[in-house]
């Protein structure tokens, strides 16, 4: 119901629509337990789990189911100088994430990138970036 008063304090009602657009991202933040591999062990081929933790809150729609996209800067299929292991991301998904503790001999280090992201209903997506 729409009210309406007047400046004599005379007041008339109607129904009305109000139409509610949602164009406000979810928001996602996103960290891992582990960012460097390195540090916890030697680049022993194994697949590490990195302890990937995400949340997704939207304003309209409140929590969001957050999917995982992981890429990195050396070729997976690569033989890395003492072998060929493949794939290098297992369990991709929040909490289960594992990557694979390599790095190419002759290259400057691997780097994966982690993307969370999550769509509410009106397919706007964010996402933000772990290393
Ligand atoms: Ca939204
Ligand atoms: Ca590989
Ligand atoms: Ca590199």
């Amino acid at each position: 119901v729409l009210r309406v008063i007047d400046g004599f304090a005379q007041a008339d009602e109607d129904t009305t629509t109000v139409k509610v657009v949602d164009t406000t991202p979810p928001v996602v933040t996103c960290s891992v337990a582990t960012p460097d591999l390195n540090t916890t062990t030697q680049t022993n081929h194994n697949l590490t789990s990195v302890g990937l933790a995400a949340t997704a809150v939207d304003q309209c729609e409140g929590a969001l189911s957050t999917s995982v996209g992981v890429f990195g800067d050396e070729n997976d299929e690569e033989d890395t100088g003492d072998g060929k292991y493949s794939p290098d991301a297992k369990n991709v998904a929040v909490g289960s994430l594992r990557l694979r503790n390599e790095r190419k001999g002759s290259g400057d280090g691997r780097v994966y990138l982690i993307v969370p992201q999550a769509t509410d209903s009106r397919a706007i997506g964010a996402s933000p970036v772990v290393r």
